[in-house]
């Protein structure tokens, strides 16, 4: 029996260090898997000790993180001390919580409540790392730091690092409902379980909290926009509590969606008219029974007049009347109101990019001190390309938050492998030239522009009850770079795939270069099989799912693809111009000068502005109908490089993550293949043009195409 179990024990620990150990991507990019031996006799004589306190919960797991990290990456459990007996000790804390950290007198000054050094250091004669911050909360941000230097297999000697975050707020947005269903969610149920909580606070909840604080995050909204009242009974609220409780030690803060309306229906009021006595009455009551709750409640996430949601519209008040009555009742527990802009009206006969400009411009100035206005990233709805938002840089007096979509309702769902740290990072270093070149939008949303303190971005989740949280291992890449660039806008999208790729997978540089190579070129070609040139909005009604260009089901004329690309005999796409619906002008004068002749427009903004003949002479010297052509089957043909690539590195990673990414690519394959042909087949009928010679006709016919129908969509038809 005894010869039994050591041969047993002996095959499970050979088989934990063989690249090929079965994997479910539940441990996300925090695997802390064997390191190479090579590298674990390097790094082993730099982490001999651990000094680390747990006098507070975030201590606690700080410490319990690096001797996690540590022990998982150098194989051997690295010892706690209260003091250095040799060289290579970790010690990490803040100067008033540790006397050897004092002892280091390092600044630590502007470290602010989330900032971080970490630095080689002599102490008594001994070379130490300090991981060092003016809050316990900072220090567990500089220990997971430093375990992704491990992780990624850099030096560890001679650090002088010093990170502060540039956004205050980071923040994800779940959309997700009380009855497990996740709003354009592609990854499962909600994880969270409201029917059990808050007696059973899963296991869960606390990997999520230690992913989130490894990226940064520092906050969660748990319900959807599309928000119902229920959350702020006092059953639920008890159920936030217990959620808070778990996320507080790893620095995250709970917030929720409110439903406007929620003093009639749960709190028996006739109106929720923002400025009647005892709407206001309301909420501050809400506000201090939530706070009694939860001490460190975060605040609000509104929606407000759009899509059919109650707002202060509903009594002729403004958004900022709104926004300023809960913020008035949040104000003196320090809680904020995250006021989303996203509102367009069917009744607005307007160019529905036009209409979150024409609301909020004018209120600029008007938002009470705790109010940020959260303005997504594009003007119409996180397509797979869109101009950068023309409020950003347009409303200097108030703080705006960024919105981006971590989840892919627009790109492809869990299967089509698309990394979105490029559109990020082409919105984030767009030039708004409010105040001259180099205005970018990174420098609106971290308040620098115009010297706002309070500053955020908001990510609206693509977590769920699927065993790898995301639907697929690479859609964990856009949680992971939604993290790091809340964190820091101005890093690059490249050098944060790096870093995932390497802790997700492997630090074998045969895999690193042409995985981050593939995931670089991947958003653009989605961008080619779905959207090319600036079109917009050709996705299939109400569900999202697949190429409908020719749809004109949905109820509302804006809802409409036919609205967006406005196709006819003679050409192409959405005249935005000073002749048009001149949304031009919400631009800064240069750039609206810049968008507003077709010649100087970007390309790949073309059809967004200009209504464009089919044989317009493109740069290339190609007429727009070849070039559109063109994208469509690049699109396509890059999709089938990514399946070479990927071919070409089975063996370097774990069967089960290899095998589900190819059967995806498979997937995305097929799907980018119907695009282009719906889309090619639906454009030729209008345009009349022959394909350009050398490309291939549509598979099929485009009443083929017209004629699928789509039951049971994740993430909406159910309800
Ligand atoms: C759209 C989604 C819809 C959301 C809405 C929003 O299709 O499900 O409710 O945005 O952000 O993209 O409010």
């Amino acid at each position: 029996m005894r010869a039994w179990a050591i041969v047993t024990l002996m095959l499970a620990m050979i088989s934990c260090a063989s690249p090929s150990r079965a994997e479910d991507g539940y441990e996300l990019w925090l695997r802390y898997h064997p390191l190479p031996p090579a590298q674990v006799t390097l790094y082993n004589h730099q982490a001999t000790e651990l000094i680390a306190g747990a006098a507070t919960s975030t201590q606690d797991v700080t410490r319990s993180e690096l001797q996690r990290g540590l022990s998982g990456l150098l194989g051997h459990t690295v010892s706690l001390s209260d003091h250095i007996t040799h060289d290579g000790a970790i010690v990490v804390g803040t100067p008033g919580s540790s006397a050897l950290i004092g002892s280091l007198h390092l600044n630590t000054q502007n470290l602010g409540s989330d900032g971080y050094l970490i630095r080689s250091v002599m102490v008594n004669g001994h070379a130490a790392t300090a991981i060092v911050a003016q809050t316990d909360v900072g220090a567990l941000y500089g220990a997971f730091h430093f375990l992704r230097l491990l992780q990624t297999a850099q030096p560890i000697e001679h650090l002088d690092l010093r990170e502060t975050p540039r956004l205050k707020l980071r923040v994800l947005d779940h959309w997700d409902y009380l009855n497990g269903q996740v709003e354009r969610g592609y990854a499962g149920a909600s994880i969270w379980d409201w029917w059990k909580l808050p007696d059973w606070r899963a296991p869960r909840y606390t990997d999520y909290a230690r992913a989130n604080a490894s990226i940064g995050i520092n906050g969660t909204v748990l319900n959807n926009v599309n928000a119902g009242a229920i959350i702020l009974t006092p059953a639920y609220l008890q159920k936030v509590a217990a959620l808070a409780d778990v996320f507080r030690p790893y620095g995250i803060r709970v917030y929720l969606s409110i439903r406007f309306s929620a003093p009639i229906e749960i709190g028996g009021l006739k109106t929720a008219d923002p400025l009647d006595p005892q709407v206001q009455a309301w909420w501050h009551a809400k506000a201090d029974e939530i706070y009694k709750l939860i001490p460190d409640f975060g605040g609000f996430l509104v929606k407000a007049n759009s899509e059919g949601q109650p707002g202060p519209e509903d009594y002729h008040r403004t958004h900022a009347d709104g926004a300023n009555m809960l913020a008035d009742a949040l104000a003196p527990h320090g809680g904020v109101v995250m006021w989303r802009a996203f509102v367009y009206s069917q009744k607005n006969p307007e160019d529905r990019a036009k209409q979150a400009y024409d609301e909020f411009k004018p209120l600029d100035g008007r938002f009470h001190a705790n109010v940020l206005v959260q303005v997504k990233n594009g003007p119409i709805d996180f397509q797979p390309r869109e101009p950068f938002h023309p409020l950003f840089g347009a409303m200097p007096k108030t703080p705006l938050m960024m919105e981006f979509e971590i989840t892919k309702e627009y790109l492809g769902f869990a299967t089509h492998l698309v990394y979105l740290g490029p559109l990020f990072e082409e919105v984030l270093s767009a030039d708004t030239m409010a105040r001259g070149n180099g205005s970018t939008v990174a420098k609106v949303i971290d308040g620098s522009l115009e010297g706002h303190p309070l500053t955020g971005m908001a990510g609206d989740a693509n977590i769920g009850t699927d065993r790898n949280w995301c639907g697929s291992d690479f859609n964990q890449a856009n949680w992971y770079v939604f993290g790091r660039l809340a964190w820091n806008p101005m890093q690059s999208s490249r050098s944060i795939a790096e870093d995932w790729v390497r802790m997700t997978f492997t630090n074998d540089q045969a895999f690193v270069k042409p995985v981050v190579d593939m995931m670089m070129g991947s958003r653009e070609a989605t961008v080619d099989y779905m959207t090319p040139l600036g079109l917009v909005h050709l996705m299939g009604p109400g569900h999202h799912y697949g190429p409908a260009p020719w749809d004109a089901s949905e109820s509302e004329a804006d809802w409409r693809p036919v609205y967006y690309h406005r196709a006819d005999h003679q050409g192409i796409g959405f005249d935005r111009t000073s002749t048009g619906s001149d949304a031009v002008a919400q631009y800064a004068p240069a750039l609206a000068a810049q968008f507003n002749d077709v010649k100087q427009t970007p390309e790949q903004y073309l059809l967004y502005f200009h209504h464009v003949p089919w044989d317009y002479r493109m740069r290339s010297g190609q007429t727009l109908w070849h070039e559109l052509v063109a994208h469509y089957t690049q699109g396509v043909e890059d999709v089938k490089q990514m399946q070479e690539t990927w071919q070409h590195l089975d063996g370097h990673i774990d069967a089960e993550r290899y095998r589900q990414v190819a059967a995806f690519l498979a997937v995305q394959e097929k799907e980018a293949q119907w695009w282009r042909d719906a889309c090619i087949a639906y454009f030729q009928s209008i345009s009349g043009l022959p394909l350009p010679p050398g490309y291939a006709p549509p598979q099929r016919s485009l009443t083929y195409y017209e004629s699928l129908k789509f039951q049971y969509v994740p993430g909406f038809s159910s309800w």
